[in-house]
């Protein structure tokens, strides 16, 4: 992946509201393809992928964690709703792709951008994401979110209500989508997916793949 990542600057941005920027197509499909076989890899353990429970009901997502393991209490090191392993870090190179997407949405190099957590999620075609603000982390920072497979319509809000004003967003495979500044923590989710929308290629025949990348803030 070293010299996989995109241009920093070569890729069209689309602003959604101030601090959140849409970036099409930044990825290639070779890359997608790469980030894919990444995910199956990841699924296979130590931690396989699972359906996280929030207030009594099952996600309708397969999550897989990196670096963190989520549940809906926080992020834990053990997977201790699943079979109480500890989760695979970070990658390096998930490091140097969150960096490479948030410059992208800036326009300026993003040095300062270390996501410890990556959250992988698998969408069927009936799966969804409710409407929700990522607070569980204790900084600050951008959430990157890269698409693989079948497009989305991915809802993104304001920072008050689930409710409008909301922007619905065809989130393709390859695109990525970083909110930070006053856009980090707008509700957004998952509305529907498009299936047999995912291109020949991509890594993904059916469904949609999502990889969320985040500052924890948490020590290390
Ligand atoms: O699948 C997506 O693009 C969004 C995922 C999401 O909202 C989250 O992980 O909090």
């Amino acid at each position: 992946m070293a010299d996989e990542i995109p241009d920093l600057l070569d890729s069209s941005t689309i602003p959604v509201a101030e601090g959140a920027t849409w970036l099409p197509g930044w990825l290639a499909p070779h890359q997608q393809r790469w980030l894919a076989d990444q995910f199956r890899a990841w699924a296979a353990g130590p931690v396989p992928a699972s359906s996280p429970l929030i207030h009594g009901n099952r996600m309708s997502t397969r999550m897989v964690c990196l670096g963190w393991h989520w549940t809906a209490s926080g992020y834990r090191r053990d997977a201790s709703d699943v079979n109480g392993r500890r989760v695979l870090p970070v990658p390096e190179w998930a490091v140097r792709l969150g960096q490479a997407a948030v410059a992208a949405a800036r326009g300026t190099p993003a040095p300062d951008y270390h996501p410890d957590v990556i959250l992988a999620n698998y969408y069927s075609a009936d799966a969804r994401m409710g409407m929700h603000q990522d607070k569980d982390e204790h900084a600050h920072a951008a959430v990157v979110s890269i698409s693989i497979g079948d497009t989305c319509t991915f809802r993104f809000g304001n920072t008050r209500t689930r409710a409008r004003p909301y922007a619905d967003i065809p989130l393709a495979s390859g695109d990525a989508f970083v909110f930070e500044g006053p856009a980090r923590l707008a509700y957004h989710g998952v509305t529907r997916i498009h299936a047999g929308t995912a291109p020949p290629g991509c890594g993904l025949d059916a469904g949609r793949l999502s990889m969320t990348l985040r500052m924890t803030g948490l020590p290390g």
